[in-house]
This record gives C-alpha cells, sequence and structure tokens, in this order.
C-alpha cells in the first residue's frame, strides 16, 4: 500500500497520508513519498493542494514502532528533525501556492504541527489536536513551539505543550489557532471547494501574500512595509494583475492564469 496518495485534480491536487492503521503516523518511508508529492505539485504546475489523512485521523506523528531502541543506545532525534521534519515544515511554507489542511481526525505530535504548517486548517468537527510529546518527555517539533506561542500566546502555548491536553477543533478555532471546523461529512466537500476556487486564482499573488504573511512574524513594521513595496511591484507586474482589472472595469468575471 502506498504511503502517500497523490491525486491530480483540476488545478490542484489532494495528498492523503496513507496508514491509517498507525493513524497516519510518519516513517521514513511516509516522509519520502510526501517530500516527492510536494515536489510533483511545481513540476505540475498545481495550483493549490490538500493535505489529509486516510481512515479515521490525520496524523499521529512519528510512528513510535520505530523508536523503540535497546538499552543502551542514546538515540539522536535531533538528526531527524534535521534530515525529515524540518524539511518538510520548510518546504510547506516555501511553497508558491496555499496548502488547506483537511484534518479528518486526532492530529498528534509532528501531526499536529504539520497541520499548523499549513495556509489554511479546516477540522472535522471530531478531531482533536494534541500536543502528544511532553507524554514521551519530549518537546513539540515541527514548528509547534513557534505556531502554538504565535497564535495563541505563551499561557495556552505552555499548557498545551506541558500537558498534552487534547484540544477540540471547535475550541481550536475558537482560539485562532485554526481556520474553520465543520461537520465530519462536511469537511472534504468544503476542502475541494475552496482548493478549485484557489486553482482559478490569482496563483502569483496569493503566493506572494503567504510570503508577506509569513515574513511578518519576524519583520518590524518599517521591514514589512518595506516588503509589501517589494512584493506589490512583483504582484503589479503579473498578467493576473492586468487581468483582475480589465474584468472588473468590463463587468465581468475575470481569468486568471496564475501567471
Ligand atoms: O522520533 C523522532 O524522530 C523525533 C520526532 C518526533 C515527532 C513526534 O511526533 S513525537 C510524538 C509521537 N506521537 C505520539 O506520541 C502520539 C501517540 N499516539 C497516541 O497518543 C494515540 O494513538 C492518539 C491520541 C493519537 C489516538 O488515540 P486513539 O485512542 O484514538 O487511538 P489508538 O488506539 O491509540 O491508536 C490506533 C492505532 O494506531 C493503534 O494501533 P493498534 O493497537 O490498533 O495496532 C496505535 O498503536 C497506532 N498508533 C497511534 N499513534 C501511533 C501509532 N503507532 C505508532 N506510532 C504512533 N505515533
Amino acid at each position: 500500500m502506498d504511503s502517500v496518495l497523490y491525486e491530480p485534480r483540476e488545478g490542484y491536487a489532494l495528498i492523503t497520508l496513507n496508514r491509517p492503521d498507525k493513524l497516519n503516523s510518519f516513517n521514513e518511508e511516509m516522509h519520502s513519498r510526501l517530500a516527492e508529492a510536494l515536489d510533483r505539485l511545481r513540476d505540475e504546475g498545481r495550483r493549490a493542494v490538500i493535505l489529509t489523512g486516510a481512515g479515521r485521523g490525520f496524523c499521529a506523528g512519528q510512528d513510535l514502532s520505530d523508536r523503540n531502541f535497546p538499552t543502551g543506545e542514546v538515540p539522536d532525534l535531533g538528526a531527524t528533525l534535521d534530515r525529515l521534519y524540518n524539511p518538510l515544515v520548510r518546504k510547506i511554507r516555501a511553497l508558491e501556492l496555499p496548502v488547506i489542511c483537511a484534518v479528518n481526525g486526532v492530529a498528534a505530535g509532528a501531526g499536529a504541527n504539520l497541520a499548523l504548517a499549513c495556509d489554511i486548517v479546516l477540522a472535522a468537527r471530531s478531531t482533536k489536536f494534541i500536543q502528544a510529546f511532553a507524554k514521551i518527555g519530549l518537546v513539540p517539533d515541527s514548528g509547534g513551539t513557534w505556531s502554538l506561542t504565535r497564535l495563541l500566546g505563551e499561557a495556552r502555548a505552555k499548557a498545551l505543550a506541558m500537558t498534552a491536553a487534547p484540544l477540540p477543533a471547535e475550541q481550536a478555532e475558537a482560539w485562532g489557532l485554526i481556520w474553520r471546523t465543520m461537520d465530519d461529512d462536511a469537511l472534504m466537500d468544503e476542502a475541494h471547494a475552496l482548493a478549485a476556487q484557489f486553482a482559478a486564482a490569482p496563483t502569483r499573488g496569493l503566493a506572494l501574500i503567504k510570503q508577506a504573511i509569513q515574513a511578518a512574524a519576524t519583520n518590524d513594521m518599517d521591514a514589512q512595509l518595506d516588503l509589501e513595496r517589494d512584493l506589490q511591484r512583483e504582484a503589479g507586474r503579473t498578467t493576473d494583475y492586468r487581468e483582475g482589472v480589465a474584468a472588473f472595469l468590463e463587468k465581468r468575471a475575470p481569468k486568471f492564469t496564475g501567471r
């Protein structure tokens, strides 16, 4: 069974983590397949992507059956982050298209933080986000300490990370951790509708928006004003900008090509 499924759709793609009997937890093979799938998006000129999980969960983080070390062996988990998890998060953040995460059930450990690294997070109402790391003596990774602190503030970030308390999707939405929660059976329809909308959108402009908002995390206002100037200059040179203005003036729907 392929551990990652890649389904091309009209203008976008659906990527499914596919190890449902292990709650789609990551082994090395799934990391490689996912990296390949993400590279394929760019090669095929896709304009959006949905990331979801097969079965009843989204992803339970690292496959712990690969972490049963013999007594005396001291693992270097920093090396796995360097080699696998960090490149994955960086790849998602650098993709020049909207990444929609359709969280279809429990998201734990690096699985929760993988979801939070995506651009737009939709979650089924039954989902729980769990910073499971503290239960096994680890530290939230895959950008979790960054995302939680920035999106929720220090008090909630510390409490979620230190207690590993499950955070229900509706609470995650109310706290601003994710975009929207919906009924479980509506999740994929909503995700596909959004991806189809993005696949007909000014893709270059959306990529520049992503870049600007991500940079705002570390820029001061002055630097951000300069960045907005530079990105707006670039956006103004796109074919889609001309098309958007022409369509507005001609009172018709725009036909964006993504360029
Ligand atoms: O190691 C490094 O390289 C560093 C990087 C670390 C990144 C990390 O993500 S560390 C954190 C790892 N993840 C966890 O600690 C979560 C472990 N899983 C759970 O706590 C629970 O499974 C859940 C809360 C996610 C869901 O609970 P529940 O009751 O809904 O399901 P379950 O019965 O526990 O799991 C269903 C099956 O999936 C079960 O298998 P079985 O008994 O039916 O054969 C369970 O063992 C398996 N499973 C779930 N999570 C993992 C897993 N198998 C391997 N690894 C998992 N992470």
